[in-house]
């Protein structure tokens, strides 16, 4: 079905507003013109507005703004990343779902949603995820040892804030997993991996991106440290234009990941990052620790330089920072 209805919308597509009979897109695609009918009152109802007069045929008059596979994949630049996706209206959390199908899934698949009622964050903290943002989870198998899971943040990290920074924007990365514009969260990442005798299974790249919200999207407390890319870019931004471009980002990262030395990464990584050189305090949940942060290990640690001159790796935490640079 989605195959058909993705052949039908391309020759819409294609055809750029001259009307096409459904008489040749059921020859085309091998089906009577009775079916053609049907998926085109299908996509009608997903808020194609696809005109048809019955002598001349079928004109697509305008596509929805959501992020419908067939929408996603047209003109998608990946080899890996996208070619099959679960798409949903609403789901609890994409990262759920993800990890429900990951082991019978390829490498690549997404699992996408509009809408998160029980969207996550860390350590059990709640993603906001109203209608309007980019709620994606990637089922990666990079076949690495555990502990190296870690890494894929800082690769979706540096992806995401590169992909916005192509827009103008100056985003910035915060340690470990936090995109924000002038010091405000666009975007959180949560990676979860599933292994067995220390070589992974299957990580969840999971991403939040807020998009087309307004600012009143966001609940009242975190509100001041959120912002969203409409926000920020004064205009409504293409979701599906960017979402194709961030996995095209993000699988130039990942092939990178997987046969360059980490080091290279890291080094862009700490170039768009702002939390070297400032003074941090980590809260993990058996401590706290304080300092100025002085670098990221290959891990993704973050390695914090104490008042006692000694320094610490924190691998996870929240890094909150004690005062500007
Ligand atoms: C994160 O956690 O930043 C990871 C967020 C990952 C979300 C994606 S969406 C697709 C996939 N499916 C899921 O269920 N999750 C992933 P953390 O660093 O723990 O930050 C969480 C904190 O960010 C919350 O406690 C709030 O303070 C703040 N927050 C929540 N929603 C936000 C939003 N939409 N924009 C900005 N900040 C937000």
């Amino acid at each position: 079905m989605g195959d058909k209805r993705s052949q039908i919308i391309k020759a819409l597509k294609e055809s750029k507003g001259a009307p096409v009979s459904g008489e040749e897109l059921g020859l085309s695609l091998g089906v009577s013109r009775t079916m053609i009918w049907k998926y085109i009152k299908s996509l009608q109802a997903a808020g194609y507005e696809i005109d048809s007069s019955p002598k001349k045929g079928y004109i697509l008059k305008a596509v929805p703004q959501l992020l419908y596979p067939e929408e996603v994949q047209m003109g998608l630049k990946t080899t890996l990343l996208g070619k099959k996706i679960h798409y949903f209206e609403e789901l609890s959390s994409t990262n759920n779902t993800a990890k429900q199908i990951a082991l019978s899934e390829e490498e690549g698949t997404l699992v996408i949603a509009e809408i998160q009622k029980g969207g996550r964050g860390r350590l059990g903290r709640e993603w906001v995820s109203p209608l309007g943002g980019i709620w994606v989870s990637i089922i990666l198998k990079p076949g690495v040892p555990l502990r190296h899971a870690s890494r894929l943040t800082l690769v979706a990290g540096l992806a995401v804030a590169n992909v916005m920074r192509d827009l103008g924007l100056d985003a910035r990365i915060k340690w470990p997993n936090d995109v924000r514009i002038l010091e405000r969260k666009v975007c959180g990442i949560l990676t979860e991996a599933k292994a067995e005798v220390d070589r992974v299974d299957y990580v969840i790249l999971g991403i939040g991106i807020n998009v087309n919200m307004d600012l009143k999207d966001i609940p009242e407390p975190l509100r001041e440290g959120s912002t969203t890319l409409k926000v920020e870019l004064g205009k409504h931004v293409g979701r599906v234009a960017f979402l194709q471009d961030l996995l095209f980002e993000l699988e130039q990262q990942y092939i990178r990941f997987k046969t360059q030395p980490f080091s290279q990464i890291l080094n862009d990584w700490m170039a768009l990052s702002d939390t070297i050189g400032r003074e941090v305090k980590v809260t993990t949940p058996s401590r706290i620790i304080e300092g100025k942060a002085v670098g990221v290990t290959s891990d993704g640690a973050l390695v914090v330089k104490k008042a006692d001159k000694t320094t610490e790796e924190v691998i996870a935490g929240r890094c909150i920072y004690a005062r500007t640079k």
